[in-house]
């Protein structure tokens, strides 16, 4: 189904039946989690304005109250980089002492670069893309609710459309020097999926310095270590983020000489389809057509650059140590990259979809719900209740069914919208999920978990 498609059935949104009570069980997610013009991702282990997580926020809140989903993607931008780079976290001056660690002080990114926002402080890493489709979809929930609304959104698409296409050059350009059409990250926090194997190679080979001392709170907002990365892992984290202070966080620089550069397919393929959004929002704004000439190339050189990463053993795409020059060969759901970015041949989409359904993903016998798994439950590197490397996750199982419902997989989009929200009814809006027990892990009450069910009722289909 094509997003036009999409976006017929949204205007039907027929709320089912039998996921009546989710909705208002999401919205009341998202209203406590809400501050002014944002939403903390989680009550207490996230309580800034993460960048992936707002975007998903939006798209969620578009459908119950676009007042405050406009809000939320212009708080976010607010913290935006003079270079395009719309930055990993924005920090709440307001938050409680000691809540989150690394905080604003151990960035120190608006003392160490001019490229940093005034007036406000950030992290000095960026996060995937989703914000475009947000975007888009803010625009779309307007439709048919009346001539002010529409004014209102095309208001608000206006404003924000510069925003969004120099943070997509950004990544274009800065982030893939070599013209490759992947998105090159510096750290595994950019990639959204910390602790996921994908990075244990890499991350394996850096011998880490000295990092100053430090307390991880995360720990004291969960209930067992067991679903955060490890000590181990976050003095890895810890030692980047010293590199990357180093070089003040000067993209020449990190390129020249940084550790950890990996092209990171699943950024890449949300960042096709984050183009194909931004093509449309262009189109309402009309932008001038040299921008919509370049939105078209990077989506071109895109899909090819994801088609350059496949792997016919694994069926799989993978990502691009670009130091060691070879292919990550791991199999987690970052994998299904192709089917995000679009514009699949019948071949490559069968070749995908016969992946998830193996025993590696969501054909597995054992899972609670046929759902996919961060991690293969094959890999070696896989821990049903660590965070990336195992547990199921919504917000990627959003990405999955909405791509599934682009390429016209409508029957697999089902169940996987279907499943998705049983183990929400089931085990409620969990940030992650064990995925042979359906045991809820992690935060309690993620705002992205209530956002994504929220958008997947709203577009509806038989349950
Ligand atoms: C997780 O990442 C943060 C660091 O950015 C953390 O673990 O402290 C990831 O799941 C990331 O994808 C997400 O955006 C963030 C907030 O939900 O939490």
């Amino acid at each position: 189904m094509r997003e036009e498609e999409l976006e017929g059935s949204l205007s039907d949104a027929v709320g089912s039946r039998r996921f009546d009570g989710v909705n208002p069980q999401a919205t009341g997610v998202l209203r406590r989690n809400g501050l002014k013009a944002w939403t903390k991702p989680a009550p207490s282990l996230y309580p800034h304005q993460w960048s992936w997580d707002s975007a998903f926020i939006a798209l969620g809140l578009a459908h119950v109250d676009n007042r405050r989903a406009t809000d939320e993607m212009e708080s976010l931008f607010r913290g935006q980089w003079s270079t395009g780079k719309v930055p990993h976290i924005v920090f709440d001056p307001e938050a409680p002492p000691k809540s989150y660690f690394p905080d604003a002080e151990r960035w120190n990114s608006s003392a160490l670069s001019d490229d940093a926002p005034e007036g406000r402080r950030t992290s000095g890493l960026c996060q995937p893309p989703v914000h475009a489709i947000a975007v888009r979809r803010i625009w779309q929930t307007s439709r048919g609710k009346g001539e002010e609304r529409v004014a209102r959104a095309r208001t608000f698409l206006e404003g924000n459309y510069r925003r969004l296409f120099s943070w997509h050059r950004y990544l274009a350009t800065a982030r893939d020097p070599e013209g490759s059409g992947l998105v090159t990250i510096y750290h595994p926090w950019e990639s959204g999926t910390d602790n996921s194997p994908r990075w244990d190679a890499v991350l394996e080979r850096i011998s880490v310095g000295e990092v100053p001392s430090y307390t991880r709170y995360d720990l004291q907002h969960v209930s067992d270590p067991s679903h955060r990365p490890t000590d181990s892992e976050y003095d890895r984290f810890l030692w980047l983020l010293e590199l990357l202070k180093r070089a003040r966080y000067d993209e020449a620089d990190i390129y020249e000489r940084h550790p950890f550069l990996v092209k990171d397919v699943l950024f890449s393929a949300i960042l096709v389809a984050a183009n194909e959004a931004l093509l449309e929002i262009s189109e309402v704004v009309d932008a001038p057509e040299e921008d919509r000439a370049l939105i078209e190339a990077w989506i071109v050189r895109g899909r090819g650059g994801l088609e350059e990463q496949w792997d016919p053993n694994l069926g799989l795409c993978l990502d691009r140590d670009v130091l060691a020059g070879e292919s990550v060969a791991v199999r987690t759901i970052a994998g299904f990259a192709p089917l995000i970015g679009g514009g699949l041949d019948r071949h490559r989409l069968d070749d995908l979809l016969g992946t998830l359904d193996s025993q590696d993903f969501a054909g597995n016998t054992d899972l609670r719900y046929p759902l996919p798994p961060s991690t293969s439950p094959e890999e070696p590197g896989f821990h049903p209740r660590s965070y990336w490397r195992g547990p199921v996750w919504p917000v990627a199982n959003w990405l999955l069914w909405w791509s599934l419902l682009r390429a016209g997989e409508s029957a697999r989009a089902q169940s996987m919208r279907r499943e998705t929200l049983e183990e929400l009814s089931e085990g409620g809006f969990a940030e992650y999920f064990e995925p042979f027990t359906g045991e809820p892990l992690g935060s309690v009450e993620q705002s992205w978990t209530a956002a994504i069910a929220l958008d997947m009722l709203a577009i509806g289909g038989a349950d």
